[in-house]
């Protein structure tokens, strides 16, 4: 059926996720196709792309490649179980995967979603030192304004004030986050100020005791807080000091994974290699729910080879390494790969650092962050209220951004053009000019 404006669904039963679902239903925005850089609307209307679906679609929608691998897959062996049987096209797709990941994270374990990589890589740490004999290291460490996902495991590592204050938690302390707009308002790329925060750690390491801690988890560029890069040094630090411990370092990628900074993954762009990397969103493309978890060699090596039981990590999914999935990852890898999509975002992260910082003479704006292809911008707050009437304007005006409290973030398709980034530039530079 082709819905349109006079041919809406029933909105009554679909409980909707992370959305303000009274306020969503009493004016919905609704997309009902999408191609290349662009959405389609239920009015018809043309929106460009600025979020990459959820900072997931980085190859662009509608790609023929990816539905041909999903279609030939699902007639040739749509699934099959991962339990004690196994398939060929998941031990394809890790393979692959494995070739592009930062050097010796070459060992791959599926999931679905990335909270599902989240809880996942935690398990890994927690069975890696009870492998190695330490199984008191059980505690994580984050950071505030960390974002997870929503498993347990995630909220109880992630940062968000508002998953911490309702639901029960893991063990598990926080660095500060490292956000200093006192310091660092408008830095193009990485802030300067800030490689000292990651001190905290030592703190912290000291307050619970090293032989405590199982990991610290940290995302490498924090993109659902709104964007803060790293300050520089800031990685390294985090490195040396879990190095100096025997704490595990954990890269939560979901976000950054998959060309998002203009290297496969932002360990390779920063030069700095964690234990166990998150990954799901870009590794299909977003047209089909998967993750991966993966792990630097010899800490798989320590669970496999140490474990006293014939099943070394008691943990997985029905879905895990689902072929359909696998398929549709292995023909986005390639469209990344053939396309220069891995490396693209960094040819264009100067002319898209000009064009945002280009609204900071705009009164409402505070600060602006970049990285490769992602973008941040604060707005003076008012409570969210701004942030969301942002992002309703916006729409409303043909290009989709994304607002978390009065920041708005940006992530638009890797295949975007300069002429789109600045028809998304100038739209938000009306769309903030006319906000109360
Ligand atoms: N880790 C990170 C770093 C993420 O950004 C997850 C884990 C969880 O992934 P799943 O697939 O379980 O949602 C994420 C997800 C937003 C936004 O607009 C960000 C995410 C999801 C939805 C919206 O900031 N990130
Ligand atoms: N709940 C029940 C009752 C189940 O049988 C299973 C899996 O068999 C699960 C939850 C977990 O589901 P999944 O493997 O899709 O995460």
């Amino acid at each position: 059926m082709a819905y349109d404006r006079d041919n809406r669904p029933d909105l009554a039963n679909y409980w909707m996720p992370f959305t303000a679902n009274r306020q969503f239903k009493a004016a919905p925005r609704l997309l009902v196709s999408a191609s290349g850089m662009h959405y389609r609307a239920d009015d018809g209307r043309e929106v460009l792309d600025g979020t990459s679906g959820l900072w997931c679609v980085n190859a662009g929608h509608g790609r023929a490649e990816i539905a041909a691998a999903v279609q030939n897959q699902l007639m040739t062996l749509d699934y099959a179980p991962s339990f004690q049987m196994g398939h060929p096209i998941a031990f394809d797709f890790a393979k692959a995967l494995a070739e592009v990941a930062p050097d010796g994270l070459d060992r791959v374990f599926f999931t679905n979603s990335g909270s599902e990589s989240v809880d996942t890589a935690l398990k890994i740490a927690v069975a890696y030192h009870r492998a190695r004999g330490q199984g008191q290291r059980t505690k994580f460490i984050g950071r505030e304004k960390g974002y997870h996902g929503v498993g347990f495991g995630g909220i109880s590592a992630g940062g968000l004030v508002n998953n911490r204050r309702i639901y029960p938690l893991l063990p598990a302390d926080h660095l500060r986050h490292t956000l200093d707009v006192g310091r660092n308002a408008f830095s193009k790329g990485l802030p300067q100020h800030g490689a000292e925060l990651a001190d905290d750690l030592e703190g912290l390491i000291a307050l619970h005791g090293a032989e405590t801690l199982a990991a610290v988890i940290v995302e490498p560029v924090a993109g659902s807080a709104g964007v803060l890069p790293p300050p520089v040094g800031y990685l390294e630090r985090l490195r040396a000091i879990c190095d100096a411990h025997g704490v595990l370092l954990i890269f939560d990628e979901v976000i950054t994974g998959f060309g998002r900074l203009g290297q496969p993954f932002a360990g390779q762009y920063f030069g700095v290699t964690p234990d166990l990397m998150t990954t799901a969103k870009g590794i299909t493309n977003g047209v089909l729910p998967m993750g991966a978890v993966f792990a630097r060699r010899e800490v798989h090596d320590a669970v496999v080879n140490g474990s006293e039981t014939a099943m070394e990590f008691f943990h997985g999914y029905t879905y895990s390494g689902h072929p359909v999935a696998c398929a549709a990852g292995l023909a986005t890898l390639d469209i990344y790969r053939r396309e220069g999509l891995f490396t693209r975002a960094g040819e264009l992260a100067g002319a898209w650092a000009d064009a945002l910082h280009g609204l900071k003479d705009l009164p409402l704006v505070t600060d602006i962050r970049n990285l490769g292809l992602m973008a941040g911008i604060d707005l003076a707050p008012k409570g969210g209220e701004r942030g969301y009437a942002a992002m309703v304007a916006a729409f409303e005006a043909g290009i989709l951004i994304r607002c978390t409290g009065d920041t708005l973030a940006m992530s638009p398709p890797l295949i975007v053009s300069e002429a789109q980034i600045d028809q998304l530039i100038s739209t938000l530079r009306k769309v903030i000019s006319a906000l109360d």
